[in-house]
């Protein structure tokens, strides 16, 4: 077999991709980023130790968390990228080691292999790629939970990196991530203690969004109930995409009195929602739909579209050249803005030069959608809110949030929020709302029908939204509220976003389009059990469901 990966929803056949991702990732890619994971548990190895000792080393835990997300599905295709990563990991890994050995005589005897091997040619690192892959673990599900545990923490560091952007860290979390990439190198981990780790994977989860929301609200304010623009100007444009709102920010200031304008793609769409970005008289907002248009809608865009985080899909040559990747995201051949350096804002002005000589966009809609509906924009409705309950004039909510993708099988949920009845309404983060958000949902007494409180990481604005209204009813317990959950998955940030939500108690969570492959049946069913999760299946069977029919 040529590879092995199968961390998303849209794994082949839905048990895993062994030639090429549907991604688009190749075998050597997915070898690389195998190897990379595998550098990480051996730095880990040292990492706790470190802690421990008291000569922990921020340049670490920061490399970890950066190494983790740029494996997460869709960020980075290019082999050179996992290379260098996976050498300067070895390279970290034996800093660390000899710190520890000559401050503390630490003995390497007995490690895991993660902690030992070395290599230095390519040739050297595709051989050691090819043992370390998921299905080294032989235990089914062994290998699930350990598995659910890496794409947890992938998730995780995700949001961890995008705070640490703006300057907020937490000790703890470092901490927790090299915790559990250890835990998965260690053969006396039982199944129960992989499942206990899980779920205290779920809290720091809750953690990371909490910071990261700290983070977002602290520099950009409060989202604010906003509509936001759907159709073009006729400025020439740059489209920013993915979750980094810093990059936003630094190409707002840069672009400002230039001409350019600056569009919103994908899961950047709640940029729109924040006072800070507001202000810019360019920032002119949202071009296009999730993630996995992009192939129309670049091409469409007709100027240089800006890639800050997943999802990238491999480009098409009609648009490639007007691509630019920063941060974590990368692709052979497409040009790459460097990071920061010294506190110094990115550079982007070649992006803008581009937009510069390029038409502006086609307009492919119209008109506006409206959003802004995070916990502070919530807890001021949350008056009407409880009144509309107790007047019986909101019977239900649903907590639509995660993410969209290609498949199919995804029309359900737009069927599914037409089909509900005029008296609920559908609370939603991330790029899942693409589904459902231009459709013509109407209000009650003056609530929207959908909520869009922001990105996939904002699902924490959900949660304390569903806290409030559990306090406002006076409730014991947040599974007594008439809120139900229908999640869309794609990648490894719902993946973190579910074990929180496990984490908090919430019960009977229906996952979908299709559960995740790394699930074993035995893992599956202890999530069945304990958690009442599912799957679904049609849009009337679930709703009679969900509504107690
Ligand atoms: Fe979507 Fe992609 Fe935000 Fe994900 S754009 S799929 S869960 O990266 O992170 O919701
Ligand atoms: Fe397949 Fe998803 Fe892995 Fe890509 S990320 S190789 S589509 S399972």
């Amino acid at each position: 077999m040529g590879m092995f990966c199968f961390q998303c929803q849209e794994a082949a056949k839905g048990t895993g991709c062994t030639v090429r991702g549907v991604c688009g990732k190749t075998e050597d890619t997915a070898r690389l980023q195998d190897l990379l994971i595998y550098t990480l548990k051996g730095i880990s190895i040292y990492g706790i130790k470190a802690r421990e000792a008291g000569i922990g080393d921020r340049r670490v835990d920061r490399f970890i968390v950066e190494g983790l997300f740029s494996t997460i599905t869709n960020a980075n295709f290019d082999n050179s990228v996992f290379v260098e990563r996976v050498k300067e990991g070895l390279q970290i890994r034996e800093s660390v080691r000899e710190r520890l050995v000559s401050k503390t005589g630490f003995e390497e005897e007995g490690l895991h292999d993660a902690a030992l091997w070395k290599a230095e040619t390519i040739e050297e690192f595709h051989r050691k790629a090819v043992e370390v892959g998921v299905l080294s673990t032989g235990n089914e599900d062994i290998r699930s939970l350990r598995e659910l545990l890496i794409y947890g923490v992938k998730g995780m560091a995700a949001y961890v990196e995008h705070a640490l952007v703006l300057g907020y860290e937490d000790d703890s979390l470092y901490a927790f991530i090299q915790k559990a990439l250890a835990a998965t190198t260690d053969d006396a981990m039982t199944a129960d203690d992989l499942v206990a780790l899980a779920m205290e994977c779920g809290k720091y989860g809750v953690d990371a969004m909490a910071l990261l929301d700290k983070a977002n609200t602290s520099t950009y304010g409060h989202p604010e109930i906003t509509q936001v623009n759907i159709g073009v100007r006729s400025n020439p444009g740059i489209l920013v995409s993915g979750h980094d709102l810093k990059d936003l920010e630094e190409l707002l200031a840069q672009t400002e009195g230039t001409g350019v304008d600056v569009y919103t793609h994908g899961e950047m769409l709640p940029a729109n929602y924040y006072p800070a970005f507001k202000k810019y008289n360019h920032f002119a907002g949202n071009y296009g739909n999730a993630w996995w248009k992009q192939d129309k809608e670049f091409e469409a865009f007709n100027g240089p579209v800006l890639m800050t985080t997943n999802c990238l899909v491999p480009p098409k040559a009609s648009y490639k050249d007007r691509v630019y990747t920063t941060g974590v995201v990368g692709f052979e051949g497409v040009k790459h803005i460097p990071a920061r350096e010294d506190g110094k804002p990115k550079d982007f002005s070649a992006v803008i030069q581009h937009a510069k000589s390029c038409q502006p966009p086609t307009e492919i809609e119209k008109g506006t959608i409206v959003g802004g509906f995070a916990h502070n924009t919530m807890l001021g409705l949350a008056d009407s809110v409880v009144d509309a309950v107790k007047k019986g004039a909101i019977k239900r909510f649903f907590v639509m949030a995660g993410c969209d993708g290609r498949s199919k099988q995804r029309e359900y949920y737009t069927e599914f929020a037409q089909k509900l009845p005029k008296d609920t309404v559908i609370l939603t983060a991330g790029c899942a709302k693409y589904r459902y958000n231009k459709l013509d949902l109407g209000d009650i007494n003056g609530i929207p029908r959908v909520l869009d409180a922001g990105q996939c990481n904002d699902s924490y604005s959900l949660v304390l939204t569903a806290l409030k209204l559990k306090e406002a009813f006076g409730l014991e317990d947040v599974n007594e509220l008439p809120v139900s959950y229908n999640i869309a998955w794609y990648e490894q940030k719902a993946v973190i976003v579910l074990l929180a939500l496990l984490y908090l108690g919430v019960k009977n969570i229906h996952l979908g389009p299709t559960l995740p492959a790394f699930l074993s049946p035995n893992v599956t069913k202890v999530l069945v059990e304990n958690f009442g999760i599912g799957g679904i299946t049609s849009v009337e069977e679930d709703m009679n469901m969900f509504m107690g029919e």
